[in-house]
């Protein structure tokens, strides 16, 4: 299983902010490369399956509606030990609960509305990179 890559998306509430440039701004500063990327609004059906280990809990339904509600930036990343550095970049899910200096710490405006996506397992960055990229667009070598 690889340890070098992870998956994240720029959720609405950062891209409709105009906060996109400056969040993979601070990606790129804390040594992540950027292997795939793409603007991209995601169907009822496609944030449904994205966040499918959510399914009955009670927020599901306004997940799905946030993350269908304007485009989102999907990256793949590439850094050793690329999960588990990432989701210190990011911050605690709640960012009430970040540490200062993390991205959800500096933008986020709620739970909800958190901002950035990273995966929580090298498992998971394989099977969501692969969510919303095929091979050819992950470009490995960069
Ligand atoms: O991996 P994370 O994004 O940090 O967290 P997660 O996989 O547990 O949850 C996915 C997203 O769902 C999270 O970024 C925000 C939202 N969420 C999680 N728990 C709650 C929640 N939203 C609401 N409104 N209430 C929750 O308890």
């Amino acid at each position: 299983m690889r340890t070098d890559l992870t998956l994240t998306m720029i959720k609405p509430d950062a891209t409709l902010r105009g906060l996109t440039g400056t969040i993979l701004k601070e990606i790129t500063d804390a040594k992540f490369s950027i292997v795939a990327l793409k603007l991209i609004q995601l169907t009822s059906y496609e944030a449904q399956k994205f966040y499918a280990i959510h399914q009955g809990k009670p927020f599901f339904n306004e997940l799905v509606e946030f993350m269908t509600s304007a485009p989102i930036v999907a990256a793949v990343l590439k850094k050793e030990n690329a999960v588990e550095d990432f989701r210190q970049l990011i911050g605690a899910t709640n960012p009430e609960n970040a540490l200062e200096g993390t991205i959800r710490k500096k933008y986020a405006e709620s739970l909800q509305r958190n901002s950035i996506h990273g995966s929580d397992s090298n498992e998971n960055a394989w099977i969501e990179s692969h969510f919303h990229f095929s091979d050819k667009e992950i470009y490995d070598f960069l």
